[in-house]
């Protein structure tokens, strides 16, 4: 049997343990959430001068010669193509004055490309991107969804059938392919911006930044992070003027780790290989 004293004792080391135990929990959260790794490296492989500037919001892969785009601002939002061969720009469609275009990405079969504020959805057909006479294709024909909130990037994992919205927080909004909220993933980092599912990892970039971060969606832990500023300070000097909005805005995967990237106003698009 214990006495009083003892068990004063037992009681008072199994509450110190106890609060040990749980700061040390909660600091391991507060590390999981909030300490990115250390900088990986970026190779570059090659670059393609395009060609007009674009105000990059989406970009992905469409085949072996194109990507799929998503440009924006009001009065000036498009979608179309671009050929990362040659750098020619092909503008499919311009959506109406008072939308501001955001993220792309396809969907199962279709395309959708999101509103920063407008509360909508264009979801686009599969051979969307075959018709390449502007001038035949209206908003009218396209079937338009509501979605609720601000609306930034976009990717979606298409085995799991996840859909993955941005909204400049930092967090990472879940979707099924009917827009069902299936729940959201907190990144610890704010201002995630253009998406890119890729690898089974989530490739985001910082908006403001020529930061693209990779997260694993089932950890919710950030894997990696790369500076593309180099890059980017490349393309400032050739404009000779440094627009603080001509940031890293566009993630397009192509194979294993090479991706394409471009960004808002950029002049040119790089393939590079973005090392572990
Ligand atoms: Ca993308």
């Amino acid at each position: 049997m214990y006495s009083s004293r003892q068990k004063y004792a037992l009681i008072g080391g199994l509450l110190g343990f106890a609060v040990i135990f749980i700061s040390c929990f909660a600091g391991y959260q507060y590390l999981k959430k909030d300490l990115a790794p250390a900088k990986s490296s970026v190779q570059l492989i090659s670059s393609t001068q395009l060609s007009e500037p674009l105000f990059i919001q989406g970009l992905e892969k469409l085949d072996e010669t194109h990507l799929a785009y998503s440009s924006g601002l009001y009065g000036a939002s498009t979608i179309g193509t671009i050929n990362h061969k040659t750098g020619t720009v092909t503008k499919n469609m311009q959506l109406p004055d008072h939308v501001f275009a955001e993220g792309l990405t396809q969907v199962g079969a279709q395309w959708w490309q999101g509103t920063w504020k407008e509360n909508k959805i264009y979801q686009y057909p599969a051979n969307f991107f075959a018709n390449k006479a502007a001038s035949t294709i209206s908003t009218n024909n396209l079937k338009i969804i509501a979605y609720p909130g601000d609306f930034w990037g976009i990717c979606a994992d298409n085995i799991s059938g996840t859909v993955y919205i941005s909204n400049g927080s930092d967090k990472l909004l879940k979707y099924d392919k009917n827009l069902n909220k299936k729940g959201e993933i907190s990144v610890g980092i704010k201002n995630l911006n253009e998406l890119e599912c890729a690898n089974g990892k989530i490739y985001a970039n910082i908006w403001l930044t020529n930061k693209i971060i990779a997260l694993d969606p089932k950890s919710e832990t950030v894997t990696n992070t790369w500076d593309l500023t180099d890059l980017a300070e490349q393309i400032s000097d050739e404009n000779g003027v440094k627009n603080p909005d001509a940031v890293l805005n566009g993630i397009a995967h192509s194979t294993d780790n090479l991706f394409y990237i471009t960004g808002k106003l950029w002049k040119k698009i790089y393939l590079v290989k973005l090392l572990n």
